[in-house]
């Protein structure tokens, strides 16, 4: 019986590549009226659909291939002997290759000018219908949705004489995500013209392709698997685009820690440094250069910064790799390293050393997984700047005090709540992380900067919910700090506010929460 092959294909790259190799491999071709033509224009020995079933194509296209001639030679099961009796006895030719591709649906409605007419008319429904008709029967036919895929069947039907069972297998795969993605796209489409609807935000159907970076060895534990994908089109700067200069494979923690420690360090303009442990940093701080502010960011918790994953917004010379080659690090992150600094870091084999190019862009959204859904929210990239606080004590920050007030705000961003960060001097000097109630975290924070043997005594706290008694205030003002940063919003401000009036402090509230779960 000679092997059939149908294509029916909008996006035409590579398809009389791919119809001369099936031809010169004895297929024979059947195609849809524009592939037909164009295959036939290349001279190719190509029968149109129409002519095959006895039906012409009719409804200006609605119709080419919707006919039992076609449906049931993809259908067909080669082994089940009735199922080829019928075929006989019905004067059908089973179909061995399915190559198709959609109507562009998603490039219709993503032009401006696009009418839901014409949206309408590029909702493919022969094609999704004889691919996933051909991926059911994945156990005798291959279905490809996929130019890239074409030079592979060819290579294999060259060597083998056919495409393998395992070929077909991940090729039915693909089609069935592929026919998915593109009913979500028309659902948000369709969804997106509800009468007074606003912009949508969040899809009706969230459909997004993320490609796999690599395999991990493990995932957050040894006996978890995991592994790292990146979401397709994303923008440059983020973690996704780094490039891995030395050192051992990047582990799942790695992954994480790393987009935190970046995500905080690009947050800042000056000079930068953040060390991380378990995603959350236990040293931060800005300086005239990179190494000094590395330097002051160890000076937290350089017990905890053992480790840790470092992370800068600037080059990184020779003279700030030598003071950080004092400490153990898994990873080091900077948009550059100069010569010097390479060299002596490639003395240490196991240390990673990531280049990520210090882009502006932030994902669109964040994504937590819950039991059988997803939570999905726009990031938290909103920060209050100078004009936006308002002093709700007698006393009123000095200039000092706000840019401090102001670095530590920024530093809790990045902080799992509760969170309360004292800092002076563009450096934290305490962070607690974490806990299930503020005011531990505030002795939290203290009992870090004891231990670094680092004053607060006229140091600043930032606290990145509001204070829900004095209690959590108390603490702060007694380890030292002389002014606070909060939202505010608590039904108790007003006695936070006269706490902190009685204590003599300057407290400004920011109107804005960042907790970090
Ligand atoms: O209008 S359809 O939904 N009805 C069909 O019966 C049908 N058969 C194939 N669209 C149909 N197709 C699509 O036509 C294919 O998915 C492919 O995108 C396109 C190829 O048409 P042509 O070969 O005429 O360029």
């Amino acid at each position: 019986m000679r092997k059939q092959a149908l294509l029916s294909v909008s996006d035409k790259t590579g398809i009389v590549e791919f119809a001369r190799g099936l031809v010169e491999a004895g297929y024979h071709i059947l195609s849809t009226g524009g592939t037909a033509k164009l295959l036939a224009r290349e001279g190719i020995d190509v029968q149109e659909v129409a002519d095959y079933t006895g039906f012409p194509e009719m409804l200006d296209g609605r119709v080419k291939t919707l006919n039992p001639k076609i449906h049931a030679g993809i259908l067909a099961r080669r082994p089940v002997p009735e199922h080829m009796a019928a075929l006989k006895e019905h004067g059908i030719d089973p179909i061995d290759i399915v190559c198709v591709n959609l109507y562009p649906f998603e490039q219709t409605v993503a032009r401006p000018d696009c009418t839901l007419e014409e949206a309408i008319e590029n909702i493919d429904i022969g094609g999704p219908t004889m691919i996933r008709a051909a991926a059911k029967n994945c156990e005798s036919v291959a279905v490809v949705v996929d130019p890239a895929d074409y030079e592979l069947i060819l290579d294999e039907i060259k060597v083998q004489g056919e495409v393998s069972a395992a070929t077909r297998f991940a090729l039915a795969k693909k089609v069935f995500a592929h026919t998915a993605r593109y009913d979500g796209m028309i659902t948000n489409y369709l969804t997106s013209l509800d009468a007074e609807a606003k912009p949508q935000k969040f899809p009706a159907v969230l459909s997004r392709q993320w490609v796999k970076v690599q395999d991990l060895r493990y995932g957050e534990n040894p006996h978890q698997q995991g592994a790292f994908y990146r979401e397709q089109n994303v923008e440059p700067g983020l973690l996704a685009g780094y490039e891995q200069l030395q050192g051992k494979e990047l582990s799942y923690n790695n992954i994480a820690d790393s987009d935190a420690a970046w995500e905080c360090v690009r947050s800042f303009d000056a000079p930068a440094c953040v060390i991380i442990k378990h995603a959350n940093p236990c040293g931060v701080a800005v300086a005239p250069t990179c190494e000094e502010a590395y330097a002051k960011a160890f000076l937290t918790d350089s017990k905890s910064a053992f480790g840790g994953i470092i992370a800068f917004n600037g080059p990184v010379t020779r003279a700030c790799a030598e003071k950080v080659s004092h400490q153990f690090a898994e990873v080091i992150i900077a948009p550059e390293f100069d010569e010097g600094a390479l060299e002596l870091f490639s003395a240490k084999k196991n240390l990673r050393l990531l280049k990520i190019a210090r882009g502006t862009a932030h994902n669109d959204f964040d994504f937590k997984r819950v039991g059988g859904g997803l939570l999905v929210q726009t990031p938290d990239i909103q920060l209050a700047t100078e004009k936006d606080l308002r002093c709700v004590t007698k006393k009123e920050p000095t200039q000092a005090q706000i840019t401090d007030l102001l670095f530590a705000w920024n530093v809790a961003r990045f902080v799992k709540s509760n969170t309360i960060v004292y800092a002076r001097d563009g450096m934290t000097l305490g962070v607690g992380a974490g806990q299930m109630s503020r005011v531990d975290s505030a002795r939290i924070a203290m009992i870090k900067a004891e231990e670094g043997g680092l004053s607060l005594a006229g140091s600043v706290a930032a606290s990145d919910a509001f204070f829900p008694f004095r209690d959590g205030l108390d603490v702060v003002v007694d380890a030292g700090c002389t002014a606070v940063i909060q939202p505010g919003g608590s039904i108790r401000d007003e006695e936070v506010i006269n706490a902190a009036n009685e204590r003599g402090i300057a407290m400004v509230f920011t109107g804005e929460r960042h907790f970090r779960h």
